[in-house]
């Protein structure tokens, strides 16, 4: 697949997921500041299609982009951003669970884009096992991986890898667009 189109739709911030078509969701989840952004832009092959903000934490609504007319990438605000208060940061999670629990439009997947530098933190752990009581698809996409040495990054890999079990891990560089390949490939297995 390539993509050839990509057009942004709408922004929610309330409960609104529901859309007249039937196309599929794929949801990007995680932390503030692991690059979810930044991946959706190398994907598309545009660097201002989605705003990547310096200060992290910024974006407060679930952004969704209509790619080849045939499915949407649905870019959450990021979880987990310290600088949030608690009030602000419990109300990104239960709105990306309600998202995954409740909403009447299933996502065909939820792509979890983690920092390969951090690796896997609590929250995203928690979001893990919620997902997957709910039955979802889970990826996971390390991101940043030009960020370390190749040996390093083998090595963090590996742990992410064995931690996440029987959920796919993907290499990503949402900078050199490493790994936009195989996370096309996986994207096309769900739409
Ligand atoms: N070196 C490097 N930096 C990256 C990569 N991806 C994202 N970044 C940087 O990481 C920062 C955060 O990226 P965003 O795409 O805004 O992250 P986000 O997950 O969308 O963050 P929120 O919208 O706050 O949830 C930005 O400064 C990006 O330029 C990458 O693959 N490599
Ligand atoms: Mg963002």
């Amino acid at each position: 697949m390539e993509i050839l189109k990509a057009e942004f739709i709408k922004g929610v911030i309330g409960d609104d997921y529901g859309f007249e078509d039937n196309l599929p969701h794929l949801a990007f989840f995680g932390r503030s500041n692991a690059g979810k952004s930044s991946v959706i832009n190398s994907l598309v092959g545009r660097k201002d299609f989605v705003k990547v903000s310096k200060m992290p934490g910024k974006t407060r609504q679930a952004n969704f982009f209509c790619i080849n007319d045939s499915f949407y990438l649905v870019d959450f605000p990021g979880y987990g951003y310290a600088k949030c208060s608690i009030l602000e940061r419990n109300k990104m999670i239960k709105r990306a669970l309600w998202y995954v629990e409740f909403s009447n439009v299933k996502p065909k997947a939820v792509f979890l884009i983690i920092d390969v530098n951090v690796g896997l933190t609590a929250l995203d752990r928690e979001m893990i096992e919620i997902l997957k009581e709910n039955n979802h698809q889970i990826v996971i996409v390390a991101n940043k991986i030009d960020r370390l040495a190749k040996s390093v990054m083998e090595k963090q890999l590996s742990l992410i890898q064995k931690e996440a079990r029987d959920i796919p891990v993907l290499r990503y560089s949402a900078r050199t667009n490493e790994g936009k390949d195989g996370l096309i490939k996986k994207i096309e297995s769900f739409v």
